[in-house]
């Protein structure tokens, strides 16, 4: 089937940038493994999953008729309600009909001589498109853990990216839950309410901060409406897509006492405005250090048992380095007589046996295990479509020692193809739905351009890519942020190169450095002009 564009992957990326691409007058599909939209709102549906970026910026803001045909409940939006917001937006703009789910990419090559990608999908089909756009996502191969007899293990194995949509009933069972991420930290006290007995496996323990979640009124739901504008425009001109209360100046400016007063107000406000509380927590780790001991202080205020309380704080890496979890009541949930919790470090997993877990010597049986062991993040997704460009070079050894764009969605040696979301780029480290709409808007904007100027292939320069790989990784050094072994650095899976994966320098800094590029004829990219009679779908010479 011969297509302009395939996109990969149905979440906040992929379904805008099928929706622009259509609106371009492009003919595209969409490939989804899921059965249904979401992207990582389909997949991840472990109970108590909620997002850490408040609903009324977690949001498309392209369309002011999509954001107020839709009612958000509550200030945190549960997974689900996430999902179906995004259905909701998939409906709206008719992407379904373009949509395949259910359908992997297995492999996508690139034809040097008709300048297109030729893409395999599992269900035996050929497609033919002059445009790759990988909407695959940060967090998506799922990491299993490596522990002898996992398969043996006669109970259930639940992994918490992997949930499915029957849920699970753990009333009287026996639990254990692997992994003190965010999906742990939000999934345990959750679990802790109808379980008969909680064992929780810590290996690295969180820094997690409050949250508090109540209702949103129609006051608030009205006050979003009239500042949509304003709202859109602040969030594109922030480092992290949304606003949060600004910080007051850096740490030592202030005595002990204010310190406190402004840790304590920002701790009481909930999420990431603690975060915010001044403006060097993230690269000195002197001030990082006071913000750590106030949560850890707050932490121990929490738990009753002064062991436990102890394996809970005994972080060894700066607060923020890796993404914080927001909780409701996880700290809390240790006071409780059915839940305990095993310090993996001092008692390392061991081995699975047909009942149960054996760490530090000591097996305990369990009916249930919860893995909420994370992700092969970052390129995982990525290099499993199988990627191969000019030459037949396979991404995946372009990329052995990490991956090297330019922009984030451009790789030399892969004309036509441009990534969203993906390494690079200031996604993971922002709102997401803020950040898939500037990369989709400055795409679509390049689209446009080599569409009206008979441009068959775009390319990025290696000198380019050179430029701004170690843009990316100076901006990382200068941060406290490759101080932990976070899935951003490839540090949780084995074998993985370890660099800073994500763009720090902001949204802001990052959407001015992509429309320069732009002004600039698209410096740093190479072009290939279309020969006589290779279509291009939109009129030459219109824009
Ligand atoms: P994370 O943040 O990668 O957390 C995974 C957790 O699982 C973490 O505590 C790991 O410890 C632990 N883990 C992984 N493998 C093992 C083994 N083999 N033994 C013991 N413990 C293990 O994934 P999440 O799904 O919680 O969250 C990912 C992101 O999604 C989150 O940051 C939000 O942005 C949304 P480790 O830290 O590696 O020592």
């Amino acid at each position: 089937m011969k297509l302009d564009a395939v996109v990969v992957g149905a979440g906040f990326a992929g379904i805008y940038m099928l929706h622009r691409l259509r609106e371009a007058g492009l003919s595209v599909r969409l490939i989804e493994a899921g059965a249904d939209v979401g992207g990582a709102w389909y997949w991840n549906r472990y109970p108590g999953l909620r997002c850490d970026v408040p609903s009324l910026d977690y949001q498309y803001r392209f369309s002011e008729e999509l954001h107020n045909g839709w009612r958000w409940p509550e200030r945190y939006s549960e997974g689900p309600v996430i999902q179906r917001y995004l259905s909701y937006v998939a409906d709206r703009l008719g992407l379904r009909e373009h949509i395949q789910f259910e359908t992997r990419v297995e492999a996508a090559a690139w034809d040097e001589a008709a300048h297109r990608w030729s893409v395999k999908t599992d269900r035996g089909e050929t497609l033919s498109a002059r445009y790759l756009l990988p909407a695959v996502g940060p967090l998506t191969v799922v990491n299993m853990p490596a522990i002898p007899g996992l398969e043996d293990f006669a109970g259930r194995i639940h992994h918490t990216a992997r949930w499915g949509d029957k849920g699970a009933d753990f009333t009287g069972r026996d639990v254990a839950v692997i992994g003190t991420g965010s999906s742990g930290v939000q999934c345990i006290p959750v679990i802790a309410k109808t379980a008969k007995c909680l064992t929780v496996y810590q290996r690295t323990p969180a820094y997690s901060l409050p949250v508090t979640n109540p209702a949103l009124s129609d006051a608030d739901i009205e006050a979003a409406r009239l500042r949509f504008a304003e709202d859109g425009q602040e969030r594109l001109a922030s480092w992290g897509g949304m606003t949060l209360p600004h910080p007051p100046g850096a740490t030592f400016d202030f005595s002990p006492e204010e310190r406190e007063a402004e840790f304590e107000r920002r701790w009481g406000m909930g999420g990431f405005a603690f975060l915010a509380s001044f403006t060097d927590l993230m690269v000195n780790p002197d001030a990082n250090a006071e913000a750590a001991n106030f949560v850890r202080r707050k932490i121990r205020e929490k738990v009753n048992d002064p062991a436990a309380a102890a394996i809970l704080t005994s972080q060894d890496f700066p607060l923020g380095a890796k993404r914080p979890c927001l909780d409701t009541g996880y700290y809390e949930t240790f006071n409780e007589p059915h839940v305990s919790l095993v310090d993996v470090r001092a008692n390392p997993i061991e081995r699975f046996t047909r009942e149960g877990i054996v760490a530090g010597g000591v097996e305990r049986r369990f009916d249930d295990v919860v893995l909420a062991t994370g992700f092969d993040a970052m390129t995982g997704a990525l290099l499993k479509l199988n990627v191969t460009g000019r030459n037949g070079v396979a991404l995946g050894d372009v990329w052995v020692d990490g991956p090297r764009t330019y922009l984030s969605a451009a790789v030399a040696g892969f004309p036509n193809m441009f990534i969203l979301a993906g390494p690079a780029s200031p996604s993971i480290m922002s709102n997401a739905p803020a950040a898939a709409e500037q990369q989709v808007d400055w795409v679509i904007n390049c689209i446009t351009h080599m569409e009206t100027n008979g441009v068959a292939a775009i390319e990025a320069e290696e000198a380019a890519q050179d430029e701004w790989t170690q843009h990316v990784e100076q901006v990382a050094q200068h941060t406290l942020y490759p101080r932990a072994n976070s899935w951003i650095m490839g540090a949780n899976i084995p074998g993985k190169p370890r660099l800073y994966m994500a763009y720090l320098g902001g949204l802001n800094a990052y959407r001015d450095r992509c429309t320069g590029v732009a002004a600039a004829g698209y410096k740093g990219f190479r072009f290939e002009q279309a020969a006589p009679g290779e279509g291009q779908s939109l009129e030459f010479g219109a824009a």
